[in-house]
């Protein structure tokens, strides 16, 4: 057939080299920018493949998030914005590592596995981040496209293009699939927000936010001009001089727990950063004496569980709530939303798509990862319950309020990924409407001091784990070992995983002082370099 031709003419513009082999990981595939041309390619033409077989807008992502400039990746969007389902993930790596001359032959076995209608129309949005790698990179994932009706967005954040696709295939039932209808359905429902929120000074509706100098910066000043009357941004690190991603954006002061460079700011003032393709935002503050405070997805999770949870009582609605978290939130947090709070709380493990779906299962999901990637869900009956009592004219006025109040959080939420400047508006309005400063939002509870640490070993699949990656059940020894570690702390938990992005095992821990959560992350991975084939010096005490 004559497009697959096409196909061997194109894929000879891009060939993979000799010998490399990628996975498609929790984020897609991930390395340096060189080495990702025929991947883009080729991911070019799942997209289409994938396209026909769901007869639904595919999105196709260039980013590598918070990696260095120097990086670059891809990942694929299915028609609800969410992430691609697991089963092609298997397609997307044999294709992926497949040699030149099969190419075609794999091609044709998805087509047929699948069995896809090779007839049917195939669209599909491509979107890219600011890495100077980018346009080049986006261009060859057109050229796997070509012909078949790709449509692209050019510079976008990720959240923006999950949003448009599933505004795509809902025929504009989620709004409309452009950078411009995003904008206006987000700052039209934090202006109904704000309205709600008593007279605030302008010191009050100041916030300064760390664009990671990459497309975060870009967008959020864009949308800057439909939020004027409730809220003033001082955007730092917005590409016009630094490089994206260094020694700024949310991972590095999540990591680093300090400011990021290039950021001028005064004690108490309320910031936030967002990461290099603005899927993640954690908040921060200094105080008097300098120190520096991190509200990291926990607080953020525990801010706007509470706040819904008021919603619901105020609005007489019995919806169950429950707040998604994996083993790295903070015992605090933990404890905070379960004995305080009272919502259900429950632990996945680590990646975007596992707190999604068992986001799903509630009828309001709050579902946020320590490191700041993270969004609500509503399910379509809570929408609607939630609709009815809005449009109910015989309820009093604090029932009628908080309907109404929910409706906008509804609107004001990206549901399809985490989305930093969705996830800010709301933080904003919630702190607005509460009349709470970023101080107060903080103490609602204390973090326990903790440390993650890294431990290189030769092959980090020997460890194994289970119970949301809370347990080693290999290599044999160690979990036995960590649970005699943590015996000797107060307060005390840590738990090993293999990284899912980078060559090492992760260690975390937490205890009742910062001495020892660093004393035990040690001791665990001294445990881990001992037990599970560690390489290269052995791990050496923090202090
Ligand atoms: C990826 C995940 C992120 C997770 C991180 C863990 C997505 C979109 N991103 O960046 O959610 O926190 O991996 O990295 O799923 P690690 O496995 O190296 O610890
Ligand atoms: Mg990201």
């Amino acid at each position: 057939m004559a497009h697959f031709e096409e196909v061997s003419k194109q894929s000879d513009l891009h060939p993979k080299p000799a010998g490399l082999v990628l996975q498609y990981g929790t984020a897609g595939f991930r390395t340096s920018a060189n080495k990702l041309d025929h991947i883009m390619f080729r991911m070019g033409l799942l997209a289409t493949l994938r396209s026909k077989k769901t007869k639904a807008t595919i999105g196709v992502m260039v980013t590598a998030s918070h990696n260095p400039e120097e990086d670059n990746g891809v990942k694929l969007i299915d028609p609800m914005g969410e992430m691609l389902t697991s089963s092609w993930e298997d397609y997307a790596t044999q294709l992926a590592n497949t040699k030149q001359d099969e190419l075609l032959t794999t091609l044709k076995d998805i087509i047929k596995k699948e069995a896809i209608d090779m007839s049917r129309e195939a669209n599909v949005f491509v979107g890219k981040d600011t890495r100077s790698s980018s346009a080049s990179l986006s261009q060859a994932v057109l050229d796997g496209v070509k012909a078949l009706g790709g449509h692209n967005y050019g510079l976008v954040t990720t959240p923006q293009l999950h949003y448009m696709v599933c505004c795509q295939n809902t025929q504009g039932k989620y709004g409309e699939a452009t950078v411009e209808g995003y904008y206006r359905k987000l700052s039209q429902a934090f202006s109904q927000l704000a309205k709600n929120a008593s007279n605030r000074t302008d010191d009050q509706k100041h916030l300064s936010v760390d664009g990671a100098n990459g497309i975060g910066a870009i967008k959020v000043r864009e949308m800057e001009s439909h939020l004027k009357k409730h809220m003033q941004l001082s955007v730092f690190n917005d590409g016009s001089r630094g490089k994206l991603n260094h020694k700024c954006g949310a991972d590095f002061v999540k990591v680093q727990q300090e400011l990021p460079t290039g950021i001028k700011i005064n004690p108490g003032d309320r910031c936030c950063s967002f990461d290099g393709d603005a899927d993640r935002i954690v908040y921060y503050y200094t105080d008097s004496q300098g120190d520096f405070h991190l509200l990291d997805g926990d607080k953020i999770a525990t801010l706007i569980s509470t706040f819904l949870k008021e919603l619901l009582n105020e609005a007489g609605l019995d919806l169950k709530i429950a707040v998604v978290q994996t083993a790295y939130a903070n015992g605090s947090s933990t404890h905070y939303l379960e004995k305080t709070m009272k919502v259900i709380v429950k632990c996945t493990k680590t990646g975007v798509k596992h707190l999604h779906h068992a986001a799903q299962e509630f009828d309001i999901g709050v579902y946020f990862e320590a490191n700041g990637h993270g969004t609500v869900l509503f399910s379509d009956g809570a929408e609607e319950k939630i609709q009815q009592l809005a449009n109910d004219a015989n309820i009093n006025d604090e029932r009628k309020k908080a309907a109404f109040l929910l409706q906008n959080t509804i609107n004001i939420i990206n549901q399809t990924v985490g989305d930093a400047i969705s996830d800010m508006l709301l933080i904003e309005a919630i702190l607005a409407i509460k009349g709470m400063t970023v101080q107060q939002w903080d103490a609602i509870y204390s973090d326990l001091p903790n440390r993650q640490l890294k431990v290189k070993v030769s092959d980090r699949r020997v460890i194994d784990t289970t119970d949301a990656e809370r347990r080693a059940v290999t290599p044999a020894g160690l979990q036995e070992a960590i649970d005699d570690l943590v015996k000797k702390y107060q307060k005390a938990r840590s738990f090993v995983r293999p990284s899912g992005t980078e060559d090492v095992v992760r260690v975390y821990a937490e205890a009742d002082t910062q001495e020892s959560a660093d004393a035990l992350a040690h001791e665990v991975s001294l445990a881990v370099y001992g037990l599970a084939g560690g390489v290269g010096d052995e791990p050496k005490p923090l202090h």
